[in-house]
């Protein structure tokens, strides 16, 4: 058989040149927003991978894997307890780099999308595995971003786990655009030496005049009179990009802040004790009698312990103002008050080092129980909260006891605690 096979003349549509009309197409505007994107990209996968590090120990569903898995992604330390707002700070970037590159994505999509429509569609093997891995870079990129969006705004239109799929979808997104950057920066370098690298932003309208058409580039062949600049387009995507880095950044800083966040499903402070509530107690499907006067804190280590409240609060307390910080990218820093972890691990008589596992009432699902890391535990600021911002948890905080650990995931802060065992680490 021959390779590649005689494909003849395009089909009438997007597979003609013609077709392609927009004089603002080429590869200088390729180029540019390439660039424009890749340190939002950068950033993203950075402080991704830096998630996938925190989420470890183990969170039974949460986790990809089983502790031990993949170890050699994690970096050679555990994730820190400082600074508190450390989770926030890297996930918030995550998400707010994340949203931000959207706008400039599409563009560039828009500005490529001939590419999509070339036609013979396989010149040669060489051509065949270029036009293969263009598939794998637009396909993850988009799987990852809106796998990406969709979870930060709750909605899971799906039936597969989205912390493995999203973590296993950048590698093909990202090895995809390893490809890219080596096959395409040297044509980005050519269009900025020959165009300038921010020359083209000079032109008004009137002066909008096209790249020159060829083979190998995106610029049309029958242009259209343009009705937008180069520079008008690109303002236009950068103050969406903008807009968007700063709905995501209010979802973390919070306080007045949070208002601009109109966009993300934690923009308020509505919750009972003024802040908000991610899982509410309804929703835990936890029955109320079981949080009253029967509620028992089982504690197992060396020995196993039960714990009323009143024997919780008649211990020595400590307040810590710490954030719970959800990867979803929203936080929320609250004023904690409750029983040191280590002091619970000194009771199960457990006093070196001690990993714990938290068992919430809510049975089921992936948020019944988290494992903490020794340096978690050990920390003094690591609370079994009682009260916040001076009273008692309201059920939907997380009532009669919740876990609040500095710059853990929020997954890693159970709440309706029902037990927590105490494993000695050598
Ligand atoms: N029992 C239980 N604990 C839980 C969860 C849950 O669904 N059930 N969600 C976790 C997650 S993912 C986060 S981000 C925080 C959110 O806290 P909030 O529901 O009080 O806002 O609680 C964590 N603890
Ligand atoms: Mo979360």
């Amino acid at each position: 058989m021959k390779f590649p096979p005689e494909f003849g003349d395009p089909p009438p549509g997007p597979f003609r040149r013609e077709f392609w009309r927009s004089p603002l197409r080429g590869p200088w505007l390729t180029s540019f927003l390439g660039a424009a994107l890749l340190p939002l990209i950068v950033i993203c996968a950075l402080t991704g991978f830096l998630s996938h590090v925190a989420y470890y120990p183990d969170l039974g569903g949460n986790g990809i894997g089983e502790p031990g898995d993949l170890e050699f992604f994690l970096l050679p330390f555990d994730w820190p307890t400082s600074p508190s707002w450390l989770y926030a700070f890297t996930q918030g970037l995550h998400i707010a780099s994340g949203v931000a590159a959207i706008p400039i994505l599409l563009a560039k999509l828009w500005s490529a999308m001939p590419k999509l429509f070339e036609w013979p569609p396989v010149r040669s093997i060489a051509h065949a595995l270029e036009r293969a891995s263009l598939a794998l870079l637009v396909g993850g990129g988009l799987f990852v971003f809106f796998t990406g969006i969709l979870n930060i705004q709750l909605f899971y239109p799906w039936n597969f786990s989205f912390v493995p799929a999203h973590y296993y979808g950048s590698f093909v997104f990202l090895a995809a655009l390893g490809l890219h950057l080596v096959t395409k920066v040297p044509v980005a370098l050519k269009a900025f030496r020959e165009r300038g690298v921010i020359a083209p932003l000079r032109d008004d309208l009137a002066n909008t005049e096209p790249e020159p058409p060829g083979e190998e580039t995106t610029a049309p062949y029958s242009p259209q009179a343009p009705t937008i600049s180069r520079r008008g387009l690109l303002a236009t995507v950068g103050a969406g990009s903008l807009g968007l880095f700063l709905i995501g950044i209010g979802q973390v800083i919070g306080g007045p802040l949070r208002r601009i966040a109109f966009l993300a499903p934690r923009n308020n402070s509505g919750g009972p004790q003024g802040f908000q509530v991610n899982k509410s107690f309804t929703a835990s499907g936890i029955e109320e009698a079981m949080t009253g006067s029967v509620w028992r804190l089982k504690l197992e280590g060396a020995r196993s312990v039960e714990l009323s409240r009143q024997d919780l609060l008649a211990m020595e307390q400590r307040t810590e103002s710490l954030p719970i910080a959800c990867v979803e990218g929203w936080s929320t820093t609250q004023t904690w008050s409750g029983v040191p972890l280590r002091d619970l691990a000194a009771l199960a008589g457990v006093s070196g080092g001690a990993e714990a596992t938290v068992k919430s009432l809510q049975v089921g699902g992936a948020f019944g129980e988290a494992t903490l890391a020794d340096g978690q535990v050990g920390d003094e600021r690591s609370l079994l909260a009682l009260r916040v911002n001076d009273a008692d948890l309201a059920l939907d905080h997380g009532f009669p006891a919740r876990i609040i650990v500095p710059a853990a995931p929020g997954v890693h802060c159970t709440k309706w605690v029902r037990s927590i065992t105490f494993t000695e680490v050598a």
